[in-house]
């Protein structure tokens, strides 16, 4: 046998990865109004559930806070990519201040399904995990008429006024499969259960999971980058230990690599989340390439190119008296 330094090892770098249209719209909000308004700029919640974009941010002047009630009266605060429910924005408007919405578009768009069917009295089964942002927001679009479902076992729990007039809309970064599967659960139980409009887990989540999947199947270990608040990061080392890794690990950067990790492991899959810069990709290369993992070859499943416009706050003087 070859000792284990002269045996090929490789890295297969799943595309897509990384930022994906609506981290990227919410990073440059943040970037932008701190070049047109100078530090400090509030931000309500982290930006993206991602740990090196907020120290990035906060070194450069942003103040991260949880709620608004910590932000001084007449400042300028961002909201989070993730979204806020109708109550946030209003007490932001109590409190006079300047709000730039970096909401993500495609959350926006549940917002406004959650809306439309809660105005046309059906029941919302909101399929998500408890205590995500994106979860707290949608639903407090319409609290009345959404009920979570987080998880197979939740399923049970359910209760309906009316099974003829109930639809499911789901959180944007879930697992595809698992929900699938959450979803012919309900339907077992509410044969007339309405799908949403359209797929409300967005591309970024979808077409990263499909390339995850891919690298997979080949290697025995996988990493994804992300941090451990981040949902759909999360769900891409679930999808991985589901296709065929032996293993797979979440790190926020290279230095959580452990070298045991990669005893006896030929080909290592890596991918990041939907908020992880790129940089932290190049960093786990250089950190497995000092490790004889030299060879690096791109496996992309998907091709990508949507781009959002900046949040329409930018585009006005933030500055101007509020009327
Ligand atoms: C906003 C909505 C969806 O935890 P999660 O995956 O939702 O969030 P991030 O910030 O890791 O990813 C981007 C994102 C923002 N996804
Ligand atoms: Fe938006 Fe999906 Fe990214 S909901 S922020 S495009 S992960």
């Amino acid at each position: 046998m070859e000792p284990e330094s002269r045996t090929p090892r490789r890295v297969l770098v799943a595309k897509p990865r990384g930022y994906c249209a609506g981290v990227d719209r919410a990073v440059v909000a943040v970037e932008k109004a701190l070049e047109q308004y100078g530090a400090p700029i509030y931000v309500r919640k982290q930006i993206v559930h991602n740990t090196h974009v907020v120290k990035t941010l906060e070194a450069r002047g942003a103040v991260f806070v949880e709620e608004t009630d910590e932000v001084p009266e007449g400042e300028i605060v961002v909201f989070s990519a993730h979204g806020v429910s109708p109550a946030v924005h209003g007490e932001a408007e109590e409190r006079g201040l300047r709000t730039i919405d970096a909401t993500c578009p495609l959350v926006t768009k549940v917002h406004n399904e959650a809306k439309r069917f809660a105005n046309q009295d059906y029941d919302i089964l909101l399929i998500g995990h408890e205590g995500h942002e994106e979860v707290e927001g949608t639903s407090g679009e319409a609290p009345d008429h959404i009920q979570l479902v987080d998880g197979l076992d939740s399923v049970g729990q359910v209760r309906v006024k009316d099974p003829a007039k109930l639809v499911w809309l789901s959180q944007t970064t879930l697992s595809v499969d698992e929900t699938t599967e959450t979803v012919a659960r309900l339907k077992e139980r509410f044969p007339s259960l309405i799908d949403p409009p359209s797929d409300d887990i967005c591309y970024a989540t979808q077409n990263r999971q499909v390339a995850v999947k891919e690298i997979a199947a080949l290697a025995q270990l996988v990493i994804v980058v992300g941090s451990d608040n981040s949902s759909n990061s999360k769900r891409l080392v679930e999808v991985a230990k589901e296709n065929g890794a032996d293993a797979a690990h979440l790190v926020d950067n290279a230095s959580f690599i452990e070298d045991e990790w990669l005893e006896g492991v030929t080909t290592v899959g890596l991918t990041s989340g939907a908020s992880v810069p790129e940089e932290l990709v190049d960093e786990v290369l250089a950190h497995l390439a000092a490790r004889g993992f030299g060879e690096v070859e791109q496996v992309e499943s998907v091709q990508e190119s949507m781009r959002f416009a900046l949040p329409h706050e930018l585009r006005k003087d933030l500055r101007a008296p509020v009327r």
